[in-house]
């Protein structure tokens, strides 16, 4: 037994290496789809009624899964948004490179210039290319930003012909736009500064005037700086007033850029990654959606969220693009309910599992933190209706992609990313041999591996707390999944998790160690 496992994992880490760098696709004129991803953040793996939600309703994205390809075995690399977005668009785990946690809005960008990014593959095959929504992902070379220059490098220096963004995340400084290189509304009279250190600027904080806010922050988690439109954020900001977007507006906001972009592509081949705010904190959705859902914000940013895909999908049936449109929709981490504001989501869960039937959620190395819900729609190549179990991870999206289009990538270019095409349209229902999830938790210093083989999951040992004490969820505290013991589950007979078998499989769990850490290495 012992020689066939070894056998067995040389002959996995070897079908992976060859398919990294397989070339053609045995096609001369490939048909060159019009690609969108929809990427929600923070939505759970359960959050969807087309992934077994009964208390709430999303009748858009599961019309994307009658039409389309429903993924149950599609991943995120990391728990968190950056080191997620980091892999979709380098093809690369978040370990290979140091800096790739959880970014606060003044930190610089991480993205490589000089390297092959998801939308230079396209771009490079004669695509218009268009970030829209959330970065995070850094701005400008590392050196303080000058919010009131042009900001570079960017977006647009790694593949995207535009831009339209917020820096961050929605709950930190600065809350404004940019369009390309520069802030919208900027105002020489009023320029913006900021700072995660200390405040700057006379504006209240949520600290010292609660009585000022309409969303009141949880207590010590810092989301009380600077109050921007009655919330209070992560850091500290001073001027730019007339810059300053509004929360209820964010997921209008985002979608009128995309039509405007779809409409004025729709003869051409576009990429377009549409990285919505959608369902992060704060939670402050369309007052339109306000009370729409039996879930609190939570619940109404779900439904504006399924809003927003279901007005992408009219608009490419209006412009008859949807044939030749590959719909990508997923999300960037798993799910959470208190993540920095009391906006109901504890208060008004009722009983909704938002990681559906796998452990935990945001933050953890547990199958909640990254196994994502993931459609793709393509009428014109994928059969509707359809259901895989292939095991696929967003940071295949360059390779895949890259391959099709006859592409080759540096050595040193998108390291752990696989060409899955024929899983991603349905063909093949296997996908990947193997799979590395990377949770690296900066709040508690903690960060850990975990290695994916067929059904069995082994988590590296690392030491750090059992439950995010402030992260109170329904059970009292989102699990780390964090022990000093290693883990080793088998996802096929318990996906929830629970039985730590690691003592029962000696020889299996040495090798997923060796073979984990050996992966680590490599980079
Ligand atoms: C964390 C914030 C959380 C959220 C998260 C980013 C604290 C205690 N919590 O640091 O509120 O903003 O960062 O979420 O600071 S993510 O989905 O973009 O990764
Ligand atoms: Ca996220």
């Amino acid at each position: 037994l012992k020689y066939f496992i070894i056998i067995f994992f040389a002959f996995t880490l070897g079908a992976q290496a060859q398919s990294h760098f397989a070339s053609s696709n045995g096609q001369k004129n490939i048909s060159k789809p019009n690609v969108i991803i929809i990427y929600a953040d923070d939505l759970g793996y359960g959050d969807l009624s087309s992934y077994g939600a009964t208390k709430i309703e999303t009748p858009n994205v599961d019309k994307l899964a009658t039409e389309g390809l429903k993924f149950t075995n599609a991943h995120c690399t990391a728990p968190t948004c950056t080191p997620s977005r980091y892999s979709l668009l380098t093809g690369n785990y978040p370990f290979r490179q140091t800096g790739t946690g959880i970014l606060s809005g003044n930190a610089g960008m991480i993205i490589p210039t000089d390297k092959k990014t998801l939308a230079k593959v396209f771009k490079e095959s004669g695509y218009s290319t268009a970030v829209v929504g959330k970065w995070h992902l850094g701005l400008g070379d590392g050196s303080p930003i000058k919010w009131n220059d042009s900001i570079k490098p960017g977006p647009n220096e790694v593949g995207f012909d535009s831009s339209f963004i917020f820096p961050a995340t929605a709950d930190r400084v600065p809350t404004v736009y940019l369009r390309n290189h520069t802030i919208i509304g900027l105002d020489e009279e009023d320029p913006i500064e900021v700072s995660y250190k200390s405040k700057v600027g006379n504006e209240p904080t949520g600290k010292k005037h609660p009585e000022l806010l309409k969303m009141h922050p949880a207590p010590g988690l810092g989301h009380d700086g600077t109050i921007v439109n009655g919330i209070s954020r992560i850091g500290w900001m001073k001027g730019g007033t007339r810059s300053r977007w509004t929360d209820e507006e964010l997921a209008h906001d985002f979608y009128a850029e995309s039509e405007n972009f779809i409409r004025d592509n729709k003869k051409k081949p576009f990429f377009l990654f549409l990285s919505l705010s959608d369902i992060h904190v704060p939670r402050m959705p369309n007052t339109r959606f306000k009370g729409a859902s039996d879930l609190g914000y939570r619940g109404d940013a779900i439904l504006q969220m399924d809003d927003t895909v279901g007005r992408i999908m009219r608009l490419l049936e209006d412009l008859d693009i949807e044939e030749n449109t590959m719909l990508i929709f997923t999300s960037d981490n798993g799910p959470i309910l208190n993540d920095g504001y009391i906006d109901g989501s504890i208060t008004k869960n009722n009983g909704h599992d938002a990681s559906g039937k796998y452990r935990s959620g945001k933050y953890s190395i547990y199958e909640g933190g990254t196994r994502v819900p993931m459609i793709i729609r393509w009428p014109k190549e994928i059969e509707q209706g359809g259901s895989s179990s292939a095991l696929i991870s967003q940071v295949d999206l360059l390779a895949t992609f890259s391959n099709y289009f006859n592409q080759s990538l540096e050595k040193d270019e998108a390291l752990d990313s696989f060409n899955l095409w024929d899983a991603l349209i349905g063909r093949d229902k296997k996908g990947r041999e193997s799979m590395i999830e990377d949770a690296t938790i900066k709040m508690i210093d903690a960060s850990t591996q975990a290695l994916v083989i067929g059904n069995w999951k082994y988590i590296a040992p690392e030491q750090g707390p059992v439950r995010l004490s402030w992260a109170i969820d329904i059970d009292g505290g989102q699990e780390t999944g964090l022990s000093a013991e290693p883990q080793l589950y088998n996802l096929e007979k318990d996906p929830g998790e629970l039985n730590n078998v690691a003592k029962q499989h000696p020889e299996r769990l040495k090798q997923m160690k060796n073979t984990l850490q050996e992966a680590i290495k490599s980079g």
